[in-house]
């Protein structure tokens, strides 16, 4: 095993650095809550045995929908690869969080198999002047589609570079029209315990997946609602058909596969947040200085190379956003 001397004393040997063993040190967590939880958090899908989950399987076949009106979108120069490496799609769409399929991040893209996003709507709700359910393709037609790369971290430690196709959040709430009052962003996820094993075997998780963010966040240029990666529309596993990119923060609030989004005048809270408050922080911006309580910060791995690199501040977006938290 090559280099493991160099690596930092955090960084777990290739041997443990499953997904499982991430997974399983992001769940311990839950040992505390008792109630007999731990054996489900200890054990991804414990209980659910393969014939059960078969029946979630994806068929074989490509993970890109077919492309749509706007597809390949115009890339916007201002956030080009710029000498970043790209990850490789087959990284990014066989090497998923997305917990209401599974904990195992390499068994995520096999178990897509009834997740159904056609047809699909958004509801936008709350301070806007004009609420109503949008297909994705009505989110589409009313802000242009761009293409940016932008670097992306897991809590976990672990980055990649991708190339989103979205729409600037910033442009979808002037074309809504958000109301003075209107301070923070809900958003939610599907649920659907039919069409994924995730919500059944971890049935005391608080589904369906919420995150929020400030209106200065959500107005701010980075903000992208994103409908595809590498020039089509977004494969089922990374979050299909819309989710949300925030770069300067942890990858925990990039919610997927978005059904809601609620204009409010009172702060709301996140998924990660509202289980372990003291290790997902309700901001998540992404900080080398700030260690997880059981890991550092203050390097990043990356998914498709292995190499590790220093963790930027913000994830190197200080120059968008940093002005936000001064
Ligand atoms: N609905 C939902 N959104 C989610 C998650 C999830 O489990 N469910 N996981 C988050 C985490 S922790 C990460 S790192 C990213 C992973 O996105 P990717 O699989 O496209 O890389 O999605 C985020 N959004
Ligand atoms: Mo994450």
């Amino acid at each position: 095993m090559p280099f493991v001397h160099a690596r930092p004393p955090w960084f777990l040997p290739e041997r443990l650095a499953t997904p499982e063993s991430v997974h399983a040190s992001r769940r311990r967590f839950l040992a505390g809550l008792g109630t007999g939880l731990l054996g489900l958090a200890a054990a991804p899908l414990a209980g659910c045995r393969d014939e059960e989950l078969e029946r979630f399987a994806a068929p074989p076949g490509p993970a890109f929908p077919p492309p749509r009106p706007g597809y390949p979108a115009r890339p916007n120069p201002a956030f080009g690869a710029r000498g970043l490496a790209v990850t490789p799609p087959h990284v990014a769409t066989t090497h998923n969080n997305f917990y209401e399929f599974s904990t195992d991040q390499e068994r995520v893209h096999r178990l897509v198999g009834r997740f159904r996003i056609e047809p699909w709507t958004v509801e936008i709700t709350g301070l806007v002047a004009r609420p109503g359910r949008y297909t994705v393709e009505d989110l589409e037609a009313l802000v242009p589609l761009e293409e940016r790369v932008y670097r992306f971290r897991c809590v976990e430690a672990w980055a990649m570079v991708l190339p989103w196709t979205g729409l600037p959040l910033a442009a979808l709430c002037r074309k809504l029209g958000v109301r003075g009052e209107a301070r923070y962003l809900r958003f939610t996820s599907f649920h659907a315990p039919d069409q994924a094993p995730g919500f059944t075997q971890l049935g005391h998780y608080p589904w369906p997946y919420f995150e929020t963010l400030r209106i200065d966040e959500a107005l701010n240029e980075l903000s992208l609602l994103a409908t595809g990666l590498y020039g089509k529309p977004l494969p089922k596993q990374n979050g299909a058909p819309v989710r949300l990119v925030v770069p300067w923060k942890y990858g925990l609030k990039n919610i997927k596969s978005i059904v809601r989004i609620e204009f409010r005048a009172t702060r709301s809270g996140s998924f990660w947040h509202s289980l372990q408050p003291s290790e997902y922080s309700w901001l998540s911006n992404v900080d080398p200085a700030v260690p997880h309580p059981r890991w550092s910060q203050a390097r990043e791995r990356d998914l498709a190379t292995g190499e590790t690199r220093p963790t930027l501040p913000f994830n190197g977006y200080g120059r968008y956003v940093a002005s936000l938290y001064g």
